[in-house]
């Protein structure tokens, strides 16, 4: 079987628009599946309008995207699975470009006076925060980046420093768009580029701060990873093969804040939204949605679920999970014209079941500690000060903590940041609940402090976790529906 490349592309699926005389204007730091099959497709069709922006993809430091792409001229499948099933070639990318390897030419391509936007996809852990969203000083790379500037580790050393030769040639007009599911993601994203540039460099901080625009932004597309049942699904469908082919939902939002201080394609022109306020619709999705996730991931792993659709399909946790989410999240957003709750929460649980996805829970499961922080920890705290009861929450968070304990004691995968340190506590636990708990909560950084030290907090986790460790794995157990 022939191996996709540009002209089998050109044939089967062509651009429309003339690939070959259309330049690079955005350099994009993690071409995963996500962005290939969201921003890379938003800007696949608005590229159709004209204008100069093929991707050049940067991945930190593993090599496996570039490896099985160039071969392919760097063209790969989307394939859409939904009610309505189809495949399309996406030919927007240009390069992938790994920067351990090549830090040079990816500086030139963030310095480049053509270069007039850097979005990411880098997960919750590239952005090198702390629990309370300030650069994490403390962190390895961050640690090297600032001795060894011109070969940075992280996404934030990789940014500042582009920012800084982009500062001496004259090259303000470029804005980064942080495309990871973080509240207030361009904010922070601000925060801890400023703050990095600030201990070498507090001119070079200031500019940033003056000219540099980092719009926040709401992105949502259900994307699994890639796997081989997928390989083989675009092959047996196209009849060419693709290494690493993208699937996703036909369901596809990406919402921009209109501060941008340079061109941008025409994405308004294909279904991106630009709006003054993305607060609101970013807070709900990471609240509701990814939320959601992660409760159907730790409590469904604990029932013995795989997938997100397997979970969904158990009534007790499905009827669980929408009442968290209408009597414990929506509470915390804001009421708008523009976003009926309801709805919104009946839409999120229905794309859940969508059959023809198989979403591993343990993908959602895993980088715990980064993610659960803006999708948990941030809505408990809300309903503490409010003197809102959350009991599903604290649940959500109790199973966390046991998938964490089950990870050790039966010595499965476990991928965090800070996987070494969770695993040596739950190496210390015991099943009792106040002495396990207890040794998360004294975990530094792990919890804001706003829960970590609420008794009435402590006291519901508590009784949450012993519950589970009885036996009562069950939601339905714990709380009266
Ligand atoms: C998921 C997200 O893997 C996860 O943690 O919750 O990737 C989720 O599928 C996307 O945010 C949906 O837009």
């Amino acid at each position: 079987m022939q191996r996709l490349n540009s002209a089998i592309a050109a044939a089967v699926s062509p651009a429309a628009y003339d690939v070959g005389s259309t330049g690079v204007g955005i350099v994009h730091i993690g071409p995963g599946a996500f962005h290939r099959a969201h921003q890379a497709v938003f800007t696949e069709d608005a590229l159709a309008y004209g204008g100069d922006w093929r991707i050049c993809g940067v991945q930190m430091r593993s090599s496996g995207i570039r490896d099985a792409l160039q071969p392919q001229d760097y063209r790969y499948t989307l394939a859409v699975l939904d009610e309505v099933r189809s495949t399309r070639v996406i030919h927007a990318v240009h390069e992938i470009l790994v920067a351990s390897e090549d830090i040079d030419r990816v500086l030139d391509r963030l310095v480049s006076r053509s270069t007039h936007i850097v979005t990411l996809t880098v997960t919750e852990k590239g952005y090198c925060l702390t629990a309370t969203g300030q650069l994490d000083r403390d962190r390895p790379e961050i640690i090297a980046d600032l001795v060894n500037t011109v070969a940075p580790q992280s996404v934030i050393g990789l940014l500042t420093e582009a920012l800084r030769r982009r500062r001496n040639a004259g090259y303000a007009d470029v804005t980064v768009v942080s495309c990871d599911n973080l509240s207030d993601n361009g904010r922070l994203l601000a925060a801890a580029v400023r703050d990095f540039a600030a201990i070498n460099d507090p001119e070079l901080a200031a500019w940033i701060v003056r000219e540099v625009a980092f719009p926040c932004t709401m992105v949502d597309s259900i994307t699994p990873a890639t796997d081989d049942a997928l390989r083989q699904y675009v092959s047996d469908r196209t009849g060419y093969e693709d290494r690493m082919p993208v699937s996703r939902e036909a369901f596809s939002q990406w919402v921009i804040e209109d501060r941008f201080t340079g061109p941008r394609p025409a994405w308004d022109k294909v279904g991106v939204v630009f709006t003054d306020d993305v607060a609101l619709f970013e807070t709900a999705k990471i609240r509701l949605l990814n939320g959601a996730h992660s409760t159907l991931a730790y409590a469904g792993l604990l029932l013995g679920y795989s997938t997100v659709l397997e979970a969904i399909r158990d009534a007790e946790l499905s009827a669980f999970v929408r009442h968290m989410m209408l009597e414990e999240i929506c509470p915390t957003l804001k009421e708008s014209a523009g976003l009926d709750l309801v709805a919104y929460t009946d839409e999120i649980l229905q794309r859940f079941r969508n059959p023809e996805i198989a979403y591993r829970l343990t993908q959602i499961a895993w980088d715990g500690s980064q993610k659960v922080r803006f999708r948990l920890f941030a809505t408990l705290a809300d309903n503490l000060a409010a003197g809102r009861a959350s009991p599903r929450l604290v649940y959500a968070v109790a199973a966390w903590l046991h998938f964490i304990r089950r990870c050790e004691r039966h010595a499965t995968p476990m991928t965090d940041p800070i996987r070494d340190e969770l695993l040596a506590v739950a190496r210390r636990s015991n099943g009792a609940g106040g002495h396990d708990v207890g040794l998360f909560l004294e975990m530094p950084g792990l919890f804001p402090a706003a829960l970590a030290q609420d008794d009435a907090f402590r006291a519901q986790l508590v009784n949450a976790y012993a519950h589970i460790e009885g036996g009562g794995s069950h939601v339905n157990l714990l709380i009266e529906q």
